[in-house]
């Protein structure tokens, strides 16, 4: 019944429940180019993995073709996006990370 407005005070919407959010999975896509340890580097640094999981993802990515690196809710998503696909580019690699509703 309630919803917490500017500093937190819960007010009265008159709607029973707040909807939770649309989610949206963040995916790496496989290519031949970019170095596998660039790849641990930018789940490290982007996803905040540890080098054991961001090793097991790039793996995946490398076997499957794409594979799952979080989900967010959309402007969350829509930044990990640009902030990858930025240091990639900085970096010269194809590599290449997309997301779709989940
Ligand atoms: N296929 C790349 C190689 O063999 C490694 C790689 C993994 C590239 C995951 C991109 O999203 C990727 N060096």
């Amino acid at each position: 019944h309630e919803q917490h407005g500017q500093h937190g005070v819960a007010v009265h919407t008159g709607r029973p429940e707040v909807a939770p959010p649309p989610m949206y999975s963040v995916f790496l896509l496989n290519d031949d180019y970019t170095p596998m340890d660039f790849v641990v580097d930018v789940l490290t640094r982007f996803f905040a993995l540890n080098i054991e999981n961001a090793t097991q993802v790039m793996l995946h990515v490398h076997t499957r073709g794409r594979g799952v690196c979080g989900v967010f809710t959309r402007e969350i998503a829509e930044s990990k996006v640009s902030q990858v696909n930025e240091y990639a580019r900085l970096n010269q690699h194809p590599l290449l990370c997309t997301m779709e509703k989940a």
